[in-house]
């Protein structure tokens, strides 16, 4: 598997995707190696939880040249690969080989090992330049835009994570559609049933609020596309009806200009950004917060609703892309338009002003990702993506 991140370098859902499906498929006894960029604070080669990590490349990505460092990052990559490569196809000749690429990112890594050893490539594609901005407005947006479409090319099979996806990956890129697998992303529930006792909870709670002022609660990154500012535009009408309502923002990415907004909304006192925060933090976050909010405007998937409803808080998300996939509107949670502040708000209050009905969709909802959303299942899907491609590798003729 080639990923430009991988914990613990988590920028979105592709980290955990990829860590989740790749622990998940060695748990069924595929031996995965993932070639992703390196981290100050991780080896460069590990074995965890049976996953074999090869952490190459360097490590920070400038932001006035992102694509250099990316091509970069896929150069070491594909020497690294070549280097395993070599190794296996000596002593072991027979034994299958699948490389699967994650996004754009590690598309010219992937090529390169295709065709030097003749192997296929699967892909998955779990987002796109044109979705995200709504267009393609700058080179930089081409360049990327050509590259997916290459990789949806050179792909034996291309997985996406939602119908959205299947529809948008289609359209834009002409992949037929008899090429595309579509395999939901999962959560590892368990991950949040560690001990948290009652009065450790209350005092970690206290951080972000009174024991009577409920807590509304976003995580992801401060980019347009994942709509903070329409959470932001929403707060005034939530606080209007329920005045002690608190605001509780993480994510990583600029945001003075949404502090600024807040300071015009005049909601300095009920708004709060953490950034970036640890794993540790945000588990604990999602036993106290009261209700959590994705009011995407493009989303091919949105894992953060799976944290949310694995955990039993109340989700109310925008029905951008595969959102209202993940979540089922009045039963799992409370779907909202897109962009719209009056309807986010609506959603958001609906949660508060009946939490007892909330809690029986949050309920619901938790029963749902046990048995729709979990991993052992999606690597039963992907290997029998993989199984498939090698079949037909060996048929094609067109192999080693
Ligand atoms: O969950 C992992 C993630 C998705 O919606 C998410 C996104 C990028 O934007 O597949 O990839």
């Amino acid at each position: 598997m080639l990923s430009w991140e991988y914990p613990p370098r988590i920028v979105g859902g592709i980290a955990r995707h990829v860590q989740e499906l790749a622990e998940s498929l060695a748990a069924q006894g595929v031996e995965v190696h993932v070639l992703t960029a390196s981290h100050p604070d991780a080896p460069e080669e590990a074995v965890e939880n049976g996953v074999f990590l090869h952490r190459v490349g360097p490590p920070f990505h400038p932001r006035e040249d992102f694509l250099g460092w990316v091509l970069a990052l896929n150069a070491s990559m594909q020497s690294r690969g070549e280097a395993l490569l070599h190794a296996w196809l000596q002593t072991e000749p027979e034994t299958p080989v699948i490389l699967h690429a994650h996004d754009w990112l590690a598309y010219p890594a992937g090529r390169a090992l295709k065709h030097a050893f003749r192997i296929p490539l699967v892909a998955t594609i779990h987002a796109t330049e044109h979705g995200r901005h709504g267009g393609l407005f700058s080179d930089l947006s081409r360049t990327i835009h050509q590259m997916e479409w290459e990789l949806t090319y050179e792909a034996w099979r291309v997985i996406v994570c939602s119908q959205f996806m299947l529809g948008e990956v289609h359209r834009l890129f002409a992949t037929p559609l008899d090429k595309i697998d579509v395999i939901p992303n999962g959560i590892r529930a368990e991950k949040f049933e560690f001990e948290f006792p009652e009065a450790e909870r209350w005092a970690f709670r206290q951080r972000y609020a009174q024991p009577d002022e409920p807590i509304v609660f976003f995580v992801g990154r401060m980019v347009p596309e994942k709509g903070v500012q329409v959470l932001l535009q929403a707060f005034p009408i939530v606080k209007a009806e329920v005045p002690k309502a608190r605001l509780v923002i993480a994510g990583g990415g600029a945001r003075a200009h949404l502090e600024g907004f807040v300071r015009f909304l005049h909601l300095e006192d009920s708004v709060q950004f953490l950034g970036f925060i640890p794993d540790e933090e945000l588990l604990r976050l999602y036993r106290v917060v009261d209700v959590a909010v994705y009011p995407s405007l493009y989303e091919p998937f949105g894992i953060v609703a799976l944290e949310a409803m694995a955990v039993g808080v109340p989700v109310v998300v925008s029905d951008a892309g595969g959102l209202k996939e993940v979540v089922w509107h009045e039963q799992t949670g409370i779907t909202t338009y897109a962009g719209n502040p009056e309807s986010l708000a609506w959603g958001i209050l609906r949660v508060l002003k009946d939490p007892e009905s909330a809690r029986r969709r949050a309920e619901y909802a938790q029963q749902v990702v046990r048995t729709e959303f979990h991993w052992e299942r999606i690597a039963q899907q992907t290997r029998r993506v993989y199984q498939r491609v090698w079949g037909e590798y060996l048929q094609s003729g067109w192999g080693r």
